[in-house]
């Protein structure tokens, strides 16, 4: 029998409900609740610091009133669900965000106006939720934004990291050096702790069979999960969804008979080890690393994830051969693949469905995207490491992979190179689990990110799984990024002039980007171009105020701002930027001061971190900053040309940069970037394009006319071949790119530092070029002419920045999101009334 709820009289339950706090006056009188209660703190002690989290807590308030409501209706109507789980979410600041999303920003400017606080002082003390690397994690972020928007029942699921991505420091010579970011070192407004959603996670111990392929699973060490949420507010609606972190704490009465046996120490040395789980974010991105604490991570992760999810599903009531009717499980790459095998050992060992009953559930219920082709980026983890450290999930991968070969035998008689290459265990020193092919076999559906990247993942990684499950398996869903943080939040000045223009209000065309279109009749129009021009100028002296306050330096505004911003890897290819750069350098050296006045004055600007491991990835900054060093300081040219690295790349700095730019590089090698999203986002702000045909590229080039991209370098195809004669007939690069060869050997002979430091990088180019800078230096070179020639005739080039932005509506994340909930997960928007 259910309890009677609530308990008590109704009507003073009823009675005791908050209602939002809509007008200046409620939230003034929240905040100032808030500094009195919340902070204990009084008018006269408090600074921005205290004034930005009595505000942010009033804005949770707002929040969590539409998460309830939500929350509620989820449970009533039972709708199907999807679950998305991301080992990164790089969500960035939450206050603006929420209070823009909710509708409220010019009533909290008002009330904190009163109050004697100014907004934008408030908005800039909050620190970026940095938990994640790059692009996957940012667009874990926009993904949820748009779940929210579009009222889909969407949960996230990752990590509480107590340390987030670490923060970049330069030192005097140029080198990066990284610090912790104890972001949670204040008091986090936004999140929720839950105390009692805790799972308790198992490690190591032993795994016995007994029967009908069931086994217990017992002994090693057990730790507790523990639930922090964040809310997701959806842009003009009710609909706020939820993003679950969790936190691992040593199990209470942990280890009893240390404690007993007076070995204290050892006791907290295993709390220790408890609480290490979620002390760190990986600081790779596009790499795998194979240590045992990540594999740690991830189990605990997807454990804790699907035990929520299964206790969320019983209490339906529903046989589990409804759970796909229930529930779509999206695996963000491979990180969470883990959750193929311990949902089958819920199914099997605790819930004793039968094996092959189970099997169905879950190739029903997981969906997987991939977003990297890189090989250093495929999972692997090695079989006596998982053995040691999950023993029954490894059982549980060998009995699949038997039955998935025996299958595979069976379609492919006496192929035996065909079952070698298709079995989840890679033979070697030691084996290993393939993780990507257990996430293949084990989901509904497969996609990539963008559709050259879906295409190569069909012909490549996935080929012989296509001709085993059919082609209808391995789909695409073209990346997308949310237009309210990355253009309303970012840009409000371009927000403000397209509402203005479109005469439609804003959250019209912010929910249905196509709209845009409607800029397009204004493109030519002078009067138009002006207030565009206008914005851009305005971003970019905001931008250049920042610069001025970290870097110390005054930067000209007038000139062109060309950007490139994105984790620092040798296949995105800042070196080509940094060698572009140079070669320019040289270029307006050799030229008379009366044509360099006739050239077009540039400002680069680069932003970016390197894994700490990663040894070329490092001196490419710190080639970087040597270089701007030396333009920077000369007289000829410092008009013409400058460089700035900008320290600490996060949301927050791009939310800076994004708008200001007039032009950003995404100069992949053919075939390595899977999308790329910052393309995007500049794109929608009028900043132009100079880019490879890769990733998303191709597919903006073809929304927004090719003719409005600078394209250059060679294509995907080629890049196979071009690399095999690199390494089998290599031509010298003085022969193969003399322009190229002379900027490597200025910089070999110390004319930006001690040439020697360089050495290692320069021989990548020099001799196996995998990324073929020498195949692609003078195409670029070229590309960036053209983009000088076009920058002079400023109409044109105003009339190429409003069709790029009036163009990207596809690039909605959306659109994207909208196409995960109908063609994979098959969930239905729910309103929340
Ligand atoms: O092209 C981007 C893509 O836009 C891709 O490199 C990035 O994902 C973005 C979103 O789809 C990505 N990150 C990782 N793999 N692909 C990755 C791999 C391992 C660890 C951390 C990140």
């Amino acid at each position: 029998g259910k309890e009677k709820w609530p308990r008590g009289d109704e009507s003073v339950w009823k009675e005791g409900l908050r209602s939002a706090d809509e007008d200046v006056s409620s939230i003034t009188k929240s905040i100032v609740h808030h500094v009195q209660t919340s902070l204990s703190r009084q008018a006269y002690n408090l600074d921005d610091l205290g004034a930005y989290q009595a505000t942010a807590l009033s804005a949770k308030d707002n929040m969590l009133l539409n998460w309830n409501e939500t929350q509620l209706a989820y449970t009533r109507k039972q709708p199907k669900r999807a679950y998305y789980l991301c080992i990164e979410y790089l969500m960035g600041r939450t206050f603006d965000n929420a209070i823009l999303n909710l509708g409220l920003k010019d009533q909290y400017r008002e009330g904190i106006d009163q109050l004697g606080f100014n907004l934008e002082d408030l908005i800039d003390k909050e620190r970026d939720a940095a938990l994640g690397n790059g692009g996957l994690g940012r667009l874990a972020a926009c993904y949820l934004d748009s779940s929210s928007s579009q009222e889909l029942p969407v949960w996230g699921y990752s990590l509480r990291y107590k340390y987030g991505i670490f923060q970049q420091l330069i030192a005097p010579d140029g080198s990066q050096l990284e610090a912790p970011d104890p972001w949670l070192e204040h008091l986090n407004p936004f999140e929720i702790p839950r105390y009692d959603v805790q799972y308790e996670i198992r490690f190591y111990g032993q795994s016995e069979r007994t029967t009908k392929g069931r086994a217990v699973w017992s002994g090693g060490q057990e730790v507790l999960a523990v639930a922090y949420d964040v809310m997701i507010p959806g842009y003009g609606t009710k609909n706020t969804n939820n993003l679950r972190l969790w936190e691992s704490k040593p199990k209470r009465g942990f280890d009893l008979q240390s404690f007993n046996a007076g070995d204290y120490e050892r006791a907290v040395e295993a709390s220790n080890s408890a609480e290490a789980i979620t002390s760190v974010l990986y600081p790779n991105d596009n790499t795998t690393f194979g240590k045992e604490l990540r594999l740690k991570q991830q189990y605990f992760w997807t454990a804790a994830s699907l035990a929520d999810i299964i206790r969320r599903f019983k209490s339906l009531d529903k046989p589990f051969s409804a759970l796909p009717d229930y529930a779509a499980i999206q695996l963000n790459d491979t990180h969470p693949t883990l959750a193929i095998p311990e949902l089958m050992r819920i199914l099997v060992d605790e819930e004793e469905v039968p094996w092959d009953d189970a099997w169905e559930i879950v190739t029903n219920t997981f969906f997987f995207t991939n977003h990297t082709v890189l090989p250093e980026a495929l999972e692997k983890w090695a079989v006596p490491l998982l053995e040691h450290l999950l023993p029954r999930h490894l059982q549980i991968i060998y009995d699949i992979n038997l039955i998935f070969v025996q299958s595979v035998e069976k379609k492919f008689p006496g192929d035996r190179d065909r079952l070698a290459r298709m079995s989840l265990i890679e033979e070697g020193y030691p084996k290993q689990v393939r993780m990507a092919y257990l996430a293949i076999i084990g989901s509904r559906k497969v996609n990539g990110v963008a559709e050259l990247h879906s295409e190569l993942l069909r012909t490549t990684i996935c080929k012989d799984f296509v001709e085993f499950f059919g082609i209808s398996k391995f789909g695409n869903v073209t990346n997308g990024v949310t237009p309210r943080r990355w253009l309303d939040q970012c840009n409000p000045g371009l927000s403000a002039l397209i509402t203005e223009t479109l005469k439609i209000p804003k959250s019209e065309w912010l929910k249905d980007l196509k709209k845009l279109q409607g800029l397009l009749e204004y493109a030519d129009d002078p009067k138009f171009q002006k207030k565009w021009a206008v914005v851009k100028q305005t971003n970019k002296e905001r931008l250049a105020h920042y610069v001025e306050t970290t870097l110390g330096v005054k930067i000209n505004t007038k000139a062109m701002f060309d950007v490139q911003v994105k984790r620092l890897h040798e296949y995105k290819r800042q070196t080509l930027n940094i060698f572009g750069i140079i070669h320019r350098y040289f270029t307006l050296k050799s030229i008379t001061p009366e044509e360099r006045k006739k050239t077009n004055p540039r400002v680069v600007f680069f932003a970016g971190k390197a894994a700490p491991g990663y040894y070329i990835a490092k001196l490419v900054i710190k080639l970087i900053i040597n270089v701007a060093r030396v333009i920077n300081a000369d007289p000829d040219t410092k008009e013409y040309l400058q460089v700035y690295f900008l320290p600490d790349y996060s949301v927050s700095v791009a939310e800076l940069l994004v708008p200001a730019s007039n032009i950003s590089q995404h100069i992949s090698t053919a075939g390595t970037e899977a999308s790329g999203t910052s393309n995007m986002k500049f794109c929608l702000n009028g900043g132009l394009l100079v880019g490879t045909v890769d990733g998303a590229n191709i597919e903006i080039g073809e929304e927004i006319g090719d003719e409005n991209v600078f394209f250059f370098g060679h294509l995907t195809p080629a890049v196979e071949d071009l690399r095999y004669q690199h390494t089998y007939h290599p031509v010298p690069i003085e022969q193969k790119c003399p322009a190229l060869a002379h900027v490597l050997n200025e910089i070999s002979a110390g004319k930006f530092g001690e040439g020697q430091t360089y050495e290692p990088l320069l021989n990548t180019v020099r001799h196996h070029d995998h990324y073929l800078l020498t195949e692609d230096f003078q195409s670029y070179i070229d590309a960036l002419k053209l983009v000088d020639e076009a920058y002079l005739d400023q109409s044109k080039w105003l009339k190429k920045s409003i069709t790029t932005c009036a163009k990207m509506g596809k690039f909605s994340s959306d659109r994207a999101i909208l196409d995960y909930a109908e063609e994979y997960w098959s969930i239905e928007p729910l309103t929340v009334e």
